[in-house]
């Protein structure tokens, strides 16, 4: 039995003010519960408002990549191009706070340190002060808590340093500069060919190749936008049953069930087009390696086709894991980026970085001279930014203790032992896995749904159950073990940060899967949650 709730400063605490957090304090004034929102940040935007990188871009195309709760908001906003750059996103963002009247719950530059259950209560504290709610919403993002590796003499560094995840506010100016980025995900993939462009020579350290498509990105003509709003919420619909939460062209047909021409002939087909898109050409590209070898082989072959210097070629080409396994990066220019005769490839898994002097940074072979460094080394991922808030449930257990083998969750919504704690694409959801708007909708709807349904039937507490989330941790990796995800040290599997448990992170069930499961829960009266009536 829950105690009597106790008077609180608030019914909720929102934790960040991203995509996530900003809708679910729509949702709750909808209900009108009172919530305040502690964003680290000086604004609202969660990653967009950090990533400011040049180049920095989504690689879901605009017109999915985007809020669908309103019908007005998605007819009215206008997108440039067919993937929207940073900066247009922030802007929509800023424009969603305005329009919905959300910014006075908001407080901004406020870092939540702490969240403590106590007699029913959550008390957060910030370098503020701490206040009090019966509800606690992690809206942290998955790919927030950005991380640069520690390198032997990296604070003897007498040049400037930074980071695609805390890109400074200012424009940086790289003309005339000897940069160096170390990197090769999706950021350093946008970034890189920016940054050549514009500096005296960039050198790239790359510890994994990773495979890229072409964005093919172009300005998004009015009549293919207005075409596509006539049916926008079909769209939108149609997007929520896929694997994704994109409306990619899902293949029904098996790599494996056609012939060679034709497999070059969708491939081809596919590049052409450009983007993910590319990963769904046939529908075993995910389980079944000889399937995803034809993959892999053709886009190593474009890039031997692209890349001028046969050695450098090979160094980009990736051999270590399967195609799609760590996340498929979306480029403009990249492996042509590598023609430019200002720009070096060097492959720290042969040369490994041994230090970084005051200069540059020392490999086993070379020391390369350097003005300015640019970190593209990734994130502590979809458990980073929860671990990084001393959280603590009942007994006082810490949520970084609870999960020091691997993050255990019900559904990646709540975690057993942290009553009336949600999160919004936690680890065990699909979450990095899909089109994340579409992900984090479907979280705060549910999140939503259940706080309407505490209110009418008094419920002042709801828990996972344990068993349920044994049984959903179970799912979770057989799920994962019937694919090929496992097969590559990525950040899926918690393998970019040393030390942290290799387990995948997110649910690769697929996102309608996913909801189906979802709501079935919340049909059998919550099932797998336990709920009660205060005393
Ligand atoms: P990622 O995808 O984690 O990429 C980070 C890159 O940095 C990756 O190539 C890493 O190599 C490399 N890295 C990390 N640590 C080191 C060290 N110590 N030495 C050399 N290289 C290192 O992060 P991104 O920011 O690019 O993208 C994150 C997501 O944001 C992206 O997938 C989109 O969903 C949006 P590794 O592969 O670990 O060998």
């Amino acid at each position: 039995m829950a105690t009597s709730p106790t008077k609180t400063d608030f019914d909720a605490i929102i934790i960040g003010a991203g995509f996530a957090g900003l809708y679910m304090l729509h949702r709750l004034h909808q209900l009108g519960l009172t919530a305040r929102v502690f964003e680290a940040g000086s604004g609202v935007g969660g990653t967009w408002f950090w990533n400011r990188y040049p180049g920095a871009r989504c690689d879901v195309e605009s017109m999915q990549y985007s809020y669908s709760f309103s019908d007005e908001l998605q007819q009215e906003w206008v997108w440039t191009e067919r993937y929207p750059k940073q900066a247009e996103i922030l802007r929509y963002i800023d424009h969603v706070a305005d329009r919905f009247d959300l910014r006075r719950d908001i407080q901004l530059d406020t870092r939540v340190l702490a969240a403590r259950l106590d007699n029913d209560t959550w008390h957060v504290t910030t370098a503020q002060g701490t206040v009090t709610a019966r509800f606690c919403i992690m809206a942290t993002g998955a790919l927030s808590a950005a991380r640069k590796p520690d390198l032997l003499g990296l604070e003897s560094f007498q040049g400037r340093q930074y980071h695609t995840g805390d890109w400074p506010h200012e424009p940086v100016d790289f003309t005339g500069q000897r940069v160096g980025v170390i990197g090769t995900g999706s950021s350093g993939i946008q970034a890189i060919p920016q940054i050549a462009a514009q500096a005296a020579h960039l050198t790239v350290f790359q510890r994994t190749p990773n495979f890229s498509i072409p964005a093919w990105n172009e300005p998004l003509p009015p009549e293919r936008q207005a075409a596509w709003k006539a049916n926008y919420n079909e769209h939108r619909a149609r997007a929520r049953e896929t694997r994704s939460g994109v409306l990619y062209e899902y293949s029904q047909r098996s790599a494996l069930d056609v012939t060679e021409d034709e497999r070059q002939r969708e491939f081809t087909a596919r590049w052409a087009r450009g983007g993910a898109n590319f990963t769904h050409a046939f529908n075993d590209l995910f389980i079944s390696k000889a399937a995803n070898d034809h993959a892999a082989e053709f886009v190593r072959g474009r890039i031997r086709a692209i890349v001028q210097d046969p050695a450098v070629a090979a160094k980009l080409a990736p051999m270590d894991h399967p195609i799609g396994t760590k996340r498929i990066c979306v480029d403009t220019d990249y492996y042509q980026t590598f023609n430019r005769d200002n720009v070096t490839l060097v492959d720290v898994r042969q040369t490994p970085i041994e230090a970084v002097t005051p200069n540059g940074i020392r490999t086993s072979e070379a020391t390369y001279p350097l003005d300015c460094i640019v970190f593209a080394t990734g994130y502590d991922a979809v458990t980073g930014a929860l671990e990084r808030i001393d959280i603590r449930g009942e007994h006082n257990l810490a949520l970084k203790q609870k999960w020091a083998a691997g993050p255990l969750t019900y559904l990646g919504i709540m975690t057993a032992g942290f009553p009336n704690l949600f999160m919004i694409t936690g680890p065990g959801s699909p979450s990095v896995l899909t089109n994340v708007i579409v992900s984090i909708e479907q979280h705060v709807d549910w999140i939503a749904t259940c706080l309407a349904h505490m209110q009418s039937h008094a419920i002042t507490r709801i828990a996972a159950d344990p068993a349920a989330e044994t049984a959903w941790g179970a799912e979770v990796n057989a799920v994962a073990a019937r694919t090929l995800f496992p097969q590559a040290a990525s950040w899926y599997m918690g393998a970019n940060i040393p030390g942290k448990p290799r387990v995948f992170l997110p649910y690769v069930g697929g996102f309608g899967t996913y909801s189906k499961i979802c709501e079935d829960v919340v049909a059998d009266g919550y099932r797998g949650f336990r709920l009660e009536r205060s005393s």
